[in-house]
């Protein structure tokens, strides 16, 4: 059967996967949630390409969160994200980023939808358990800041 497909729809389907990133944030590492996390992201249909288990440096923070330095909370979300280890990864799946996003939830967990991983490991805006590229262009450049452009296909 699937060799009586069309050269052409095995381009479709191979071109229709996507890579983000993805951080298990200090808050979450500190509560052993990353094997909870990891299981639900690949009961949800993704892969993890990539991944580490980092300290982030306050440079490095500063420079992944720059869009957010005239925030009233940026230096309150350097001193979070570096207070303890994160794992940043690379996920792979249809869609990646924007269903991703759907499985995150809602910045605030208290907003976030039932089943979201927002709503069941963040505590407040601030400690939110994870993060996720929030467009095609920002994951890529997001995977490419921790793993390098090798990562990117
Ligand atoms: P998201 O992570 O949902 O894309 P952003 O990009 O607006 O949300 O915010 C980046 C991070 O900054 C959030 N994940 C959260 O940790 C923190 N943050 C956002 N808004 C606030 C706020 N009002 N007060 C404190 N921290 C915030």
């Amino acid at each position: 059967m699937l060799l009586q497909m069309p050269t052409s729809l095995f381009y479709l389907v191979e071109t229709s996967m996507e890579r983000t990133l993805l951080i298990i944030k200090p808050d979450a590492v500190a509560q052993n949630g990353i094997g909870k996390i990891i299981k639900r992201l690949e009961g949800k249909g993704f892969k993890v390409i990539e991944l580490q288990k980092i300290h982030l440096t306050r440079t490095q923070a500063t420079e992944f969160y720059v869009v957010h330095k005239e925030r009233p909370f940026y230096n309150d979300l350097l001193d979070f994200m570096t207070s303890g280890p994160a794992v940043p990864m690379v996920l792979e799946r249809e869609n990646a980023v924007a269903y991703l996003r759907e499985v995150i939830g809602s910045t605030n967990p208290e907003e976030a939808e039932v089943g979201t991983i927002r709503k069941d490991f963040g505590s407040d805006i601030q400690n939110n358990a994870v993060h996720a590229s929030d467009s095609p262009e920002n994951g890529r450049n997001e995977v490419a800041f921790f793993f390098g452009e090798k990562a990117l296909s």
